[in-house]
């Protein structure tokens, strides 16, 4: 069997359209970066931040070309170009390089589909040869989902901010828009909440397997959140609750049924622990919490969690779901929730992530919340990629890097179409990895198929022209530093 010439050129995720032309453009070492509008500027500043190192160019950011463009990366919003939407983008390759978006995340869009057009050799941090080279042509592109997800699991085992940066630089490379943070479970509290200082003196002391645990200050926070929004990433934090609560019970004990704070806890067992539901104290707590969260987060959304809660009452956890529903959207949130949240009375705005009951997922599109479909057999990153893999767990079988990519969310449930689903988020639980080399393995490259299952058109998908894509972009991710895992269904350049 002959695989499919690659796909040129091999970018991931795959444009929308793409008219390749005869010839190539160079980036000279007098190029400039023209951002026709103040609002580009910032994007033309994180282009030439990129362009510089290996180049050894200059790269201005001027904002009025004073002389003809020709030679230049020109960046130009153009807003009554409707076919774009927020994100789409045009790339045209001619005597210059012109990326044309109707807002600056569509240029900021349109900058790593350039990045991606130029050798591999862009990707060095120091001085490099070139000719750089970029195949003429025109990209017209925009994604398919508008949410894009990626959750990183930081209670489980703790990940500072240089480390969730250079995840956020990694998302941007390949489009994603969502950095979803689980920042409390039973192991440990990773947010500092003001009003309840505990939380963080005890709750965050620990990890899986008694590590030394660790959390983000809000100033902390405030910097990821800024770090992501400069590449049009929005922070989706993660404050779990009715259950995975056992740090916040071993902090606070009146948060507990009992009145007594338990030990922390190590292990990886869930669905042990519950905030206790009868009491007023109960909901002063989340009313802090949520509150002092959603200041930290200026994106629309927050997450409560509501997954496993198999120690709390259900009839109890309905009612909870329901007000702690109406504490988000008072402190000016949409609610997130796993999909058990859809057991509750869910507003048409509140956001229901799916995992891995098809029932429940119905039950959110029936009360007209819109579905993020991370369903484990697929979207799950810390699964094994088979049997022998050293990291990761199994319950949800093993995932390739076809399986991660060989899906399609319009039709992955039954009674589950397109317009119900507001997009896919890939999740990295952190149970069987504690540092950026499990993290990488088991992230990469699963994390570029999901890219592209929310931002491609299925029509042109399959996974033999994706698998030649991926190989061409190992030499990338190594450039950058990425361990990842060098599967042997991909054939790796
Ligand atoms: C289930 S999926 C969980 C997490 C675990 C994960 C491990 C979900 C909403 N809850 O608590 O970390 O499995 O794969």
């Amino acid at each position: 069997m002959s695989d499919p010439a690659p796909a040129f050129p091999p970018l991931i995720p795959r444009p929308l359209a793409v008219a390749p032309e005869r010839g190539a453009f160079e980036l000279g070492p007098r190029a400039r970066i023209v951002a026709v509008d103040a609002e580009a500027a910032d994007v033309g500043r994180l282009l030439a931040r990129m362009l510089r190192p290996p180049t050894g160019y200059a790269l201005p950011v001027v904002a009025a070309p004073k002389a003809a463009v020709a030679g230049a990366v020109v960046l130009a919003l153009v807003p009554g170009d409707r076919a774009l939407g927020g994100e789409g983008y045009r790339l045209r390759v001619d005597d210059r390089i012109t990326i044309a978006a109707r807002r600056p995340a569509g240029l900021f869009r349109g900058a790593q589909t350039l990045r991606q057009l130029l050798p591999v050799t862009v990707e060095s941090t120091a001085p490099v040869p070139g000719p750089w080279l970029v195949p003429r042509g025109t990209i017209h592109d925009r994604p398919r989902f508008a949410w894009r997800g990626l959750m990183l699991d930081v209670a489980r085992h703790f990940f500072g901010v240089t480390e969730v940066e250079r995840l956020i630089d990694e998302m941007a490379a390949y489009k994603l828009n969502r950095l979803h943070l689980h920042l409390t479970d039973d192991q440990g509290w990773r947010i500092a909440i003001r009003s309840w200082p505990n939380l963080t003196r005890v709750g965050s002391g620990t990890a899986v397997g008694g590590g030394q645990g660790g959390h983000y200050t809000q100033r902390e926070l405030a910097r990821i959140v800024a770090y992501a929004r400069r590449r049009f990433v929005d922070v989706v934090p993660e404050l779990d609750m009715p259950g995975h609560v056992n740090a916040a019970l071993a902090s606070y004990g009146r948060l507990a049924a009992d009145g007594v704070a338990p030990a922390p806890y190590t292990g990886i067992d869930v669905g042990f622990s519950s905030l206790a539901l009868q009491r007023a104290s109960t909901y002063e707590f989340v009313d802090d919490v949520v509150r002092e969260v959603a200041a930290l987060t200026p994106g629309p959304y927050l997450h409560i969690g509501g997954d496993e809660a198999l120690s709390t009452d259900p009839d109890e956890y309905r009612v909870f779901v329901e007000r702690v529903q109406r504490i988000v959207r008072a402190h000016g949130k949409r609610m997130v929730g796993w999909e058990e949240t859809s057991r509750a009375r869910l507003r048409r705005s509140s956001v229901v992530q799916h995992w891995h009951d098809a029932a429940l997922a119905r039950r959110a599109v029936e009360q007209g919340a819109k579905l993020v479909l991370s369903p484990a057999t697929r979207a799950y990153l810390d699964m094994k990629y088979k049997p022998s893999f050293p990291l990761g767990l199994e319950w949800a079988g093993t995932t390739s890097v076809r399986d991660a990519y060989d899906w399609d969310p319009a039709t992955l449930l039954e009674g589950v179409g397109e317009h119900d689903v507001l997009g896919v988020e890939a999740a990295l639980w952190s149970e069987t990895f504690a540092d950026r080399a499990g993290l990488d393995l088991l992230a990469f490259p699963r994390l570029l198929g999901l890219a592209e299952v929310g931002w491609s058109p299925s029509a042109g998908r399959s996974w033999r022209e994706y698998r030649l894509r991926l190989a061409a972009h190992g030499p990338r991710l190594s450039a950058r530093g990425i361990g990842f895992h060098p599967s042997p269904e991909v054939p790796w350049a």
